[in-house]
């Protein structure tokens, strides 16, 4: 009888300041995207499992909001999410914006690393944008900050780098059982991930504060007898009625582009025809409701 191979299944963090690039290598590591992206600052909000196979081991990625000082209630949730994602993994993948450099963001982060205990890997990301002989005192920096166990040049845009990353990992994985089925890519349900996509498109296409000022729910999910449509209604909760006022747009044109660009995304994801219907509601105090944060996948703070 010949024995079954040995499987390992092991957690990595991928930590680091708001805008760095997290999410896009969490996207490019795992080869399809489960984690919105946009330009601004503090885009993801929960923590979203990403899940791939290397050889006999499941490495399970969680990408996690940015890590800065948070000053308000959804702030703090978006920073415990990410500090609860790094304390639970086997390996922390902590990344710098190479661009940036070593700025005030990354040493905030640099700082609430220095007591975990997981093994951390530094990934210097975005070196597409910097010259190549910039970087040697970046990681020499980055180095004597933290005790890092590797150092990975990346371009999560481009995908330079990522397999070294994939490379690295099963040897720092422990043995046992997959945690999820083979073909599962993401935690995240059809839902949630339906309102994460309209949500990024609110980001790329409102300016100012307005994308810090609303979230998105899913309230209808309907799939055609014939499975090749789906309905989508969803919620858009603003907290004032001028932010309802710009999200509609004049004739409501600008909901009408959110609309059309994330029913497209979501065409391409589910590979269904989309139905998308979004609401815009005002809700003054979401920002201090539980129910609105058990929705976003997060704890509720209490008061500082
Ligand atoms: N040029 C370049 N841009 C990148 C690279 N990686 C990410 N970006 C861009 O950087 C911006 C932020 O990327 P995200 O992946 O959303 O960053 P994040 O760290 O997840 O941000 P938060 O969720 O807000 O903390 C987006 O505009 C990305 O397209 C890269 O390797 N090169
Ligand atoms: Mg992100």
């Amino acid at each position: 009888m010949s024995e079954a191979p040995t499987t390992a299944c092991g957690f990595v963090a991928i930590l680091g300041a708001p805008n760095v690039g997290k999410s896009t290598l969490l996207n490019q590591l795992i080869g399809t995207k489960v984690s919105i992206v946009s330009p601004k600052v503090q885009t993801t909000r929960r923590r979203v499992l990403g899940i791939t196979i290397k050889g006999e081991t499941q490495l399970v990625f969680v990408d996690t909001p940015g890590i800065f000082d948070p000053q308000k209630r959804l702030d703090r949730a978006m920073v415990d999410a990410a500090l609860r994602g790094g304390e639970d993994s086997d390996v922390v993948l902590v990344v710098i914006d190479a661009k940036r450099g070593l700025d005030k963001r990354s040493q905030l982060v640099f700082q609430r690393l220095e007591h975990s205990r997981q093994p951390k890997m530094l990934v210097l990301n975005k070196i597409d944008l910097v010259k190549p002989q910039a970087l040697l005192p970046l990681i020499e920096q980055a180095n004597a900050r933290l005790a890092f166990e590797r150092t990975f040049l990346v371009s999560a845009a481009k995908g330079d780098g990522c397999a070294d990353i994939l490379a690295a990992l099963p040897e720092l994985m422990p043995e046992g059982p997959w945690l999820f089925p083979e073909d599962q890519l993401s935690d995240l349900s059809e839902r949630v991930l339906a309102a994460e996509i309209t949500r990024e498109h609110l980001f790329r296409q409102l300016h100012d504060e307005l994308p810090y000022s609303l979230t998105v729910e899913t309230e209808g999910y309907a799939t055609a007898p014939d499975g090749q449509a789906v309905r989508i209604d969803q919620t858009i909760y603003v907290r004032r009625g001028s932010q309802k006022a710009i999200v509609l747009g004049e004739g409501g044109q600008q909901i009408k582009r959110v609309g059309e660009a994330a029913r497209l995304e979501l065409e391409e994801i589910l590979g269904q025809k989309v139905h998308l219907f979004l609401f815009v509601k005002v809700r003054e105090g979401w920002v201090d409701d539980p129910e609105r944060y058990r929705e976003m996948g997060l704890d509720y703070p209490g008061e500082a």
